[in-house]
């Protein structure tokens, strides 16, 4: 099976199953994990922070973040197609008791405007805005960087206004792989900025959750009680400082084997997106019929926005099984092009 689901679907390298094995360990609950310690001053200093936090996942990372900037019954200003919107169970209103409210945008991209426009009056009747949350790349739009002013004029109307902003990065080094820019000069405009190694770094879990000491100190309490507080966790996270030690550089391979993949595609016919970076959106007539006639040819992709799969690149798919994937969407055109 070649498996385009998800860039979560990586195997640890030899090296990195190496790293983990060596790592030296304790018990990070009470802070004595050398390798935990190691990897989130690293993070922090990537990511041009004061502290970081390692936790499980990238959604416990964005709920911590939205928790620790909000009050229960506040509200979060955010795309409507935002991960934390769209895929995280509902967990806003679960573990910080406030309400979401979504806007539109291009490709994921909040323009300051429609920011402005939503953030709520002093009254009485209104939920209190307090957080804004960007995605970087953003995932439902089909791994579109957020560019990187507007990014820093959207944050500015939100700060103008007392408001926190909250940098969902969990594909963050591909936004600064496609363009150039270190990821620190997006994160110099958010409070707080969820990464992950589990996605296109090629760890097998872990996220962190960046920001200010203080901030993190909080986040750290938050982590506990969501149940996040983790013991050895260094043998985990040894993978994930590995990750991004030396898996950084090359998610430029993995960007251009998606515009292989939609150039491929798009020759076969399909109406495939031009990628930005890793993830590739392809329009057709009946996604759900569409995954499992691909599935029967021995190649395995995602549901994408409404009409849409989604296929993704990563450490775990070379050339081969990129030229494999084209050949065997091209074998099941017939009913599936939507035009
Ligand atoms: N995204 C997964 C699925 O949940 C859709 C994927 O395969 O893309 N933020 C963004 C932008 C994400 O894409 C994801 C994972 C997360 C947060 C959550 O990370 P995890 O899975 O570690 O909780």
């Amino acid at each position: 099976m070649i498996d385009l689901r998800s860039d979560t679907v990586t195997r640890p390298t030899e090296a990195m199953r190496r790293a983990m094995l060596e790592a030296p360990v304790g018990d990070d609950v009470f802070g004595e994990d050398p390798t935990v310690d190691r990897l989130e001053r690293y993070v922090a200093d990537l990511l041009g922070k004061e502290a970081a936090l390692y936790a499980p996942s990238g959604t416990m990372t964005n709920q911590i973040g939205v928790y620790v900037s909000t009050n229960r019954g506040g509200e979060v200003l955010l795309h409507e197609g935002s991960h934390i919107f769209v895929y995280e169970a509902g967990a806003p209103a679960l573990l910080s008791g406030v309400q979401l409210r979504t806007l539109p945008g291009e490709n994921g991209v909040l323009d300051p405007d429609t920011v402005r426009a939503a953030i709520r009056p002093e009254d009485v009747h209104f939920p209190r805005s307090r957080l804004l949350c960007l995605e970087n790349t953003h995932n439902t739009s089909g791994g579109k960087v957020f560019p990187l002013e507007d990014f820093a004029a959207v944050a500015a109307t939100a700060k103008e206004h007392g408001l926190k902003v909250h940098l969902d990065g969990a594909r963050l080094f591909n936004a600064q792989a496609a363009t150039g820019k270190p990821a620190r000069e997006w994160c110099a405009h958010a409070d707080t900025v969820s990464v992950c190694s589990s996605k296109g770094l090629g760890a097998p879990v872990g996220s962190l959750l960046a920001g200010d000491e203080e901030t993190i100190g909080e986040a750290r309490r938050a982590r506990k009680a969501f149940g996040g507080g983790m013991r050895q966790a260094g043998i985990i996270a040894a993978a994930a400082l590995y990750a991004f030690e030396n898996h950084v550089e090359r998610l430029a391979e993995d960007h251009a084997r998606a515009s292989t993949l939609a150039a491929g595609l798009r020759d076969a016919g399909y109406e495939a997106q031009r990628p930005e970076t890793n993830l590739v959106l392809v329009a057709v007539e009946d996604p759900s019929a569409f995954l499992q006639n691909l599935a029967s040819e021995g190649v395995l992709a995602t549901p994408g926005k409404p009409g849409y799969v989604r296929l993704c690149t990563h450490l775990d798919a070379g050339d081969e099984e990129i030229e494999a994937a084209i050949q065997a969407a091209a074998r099941i055109t017939a009913g599936a092009i939507r035009r």
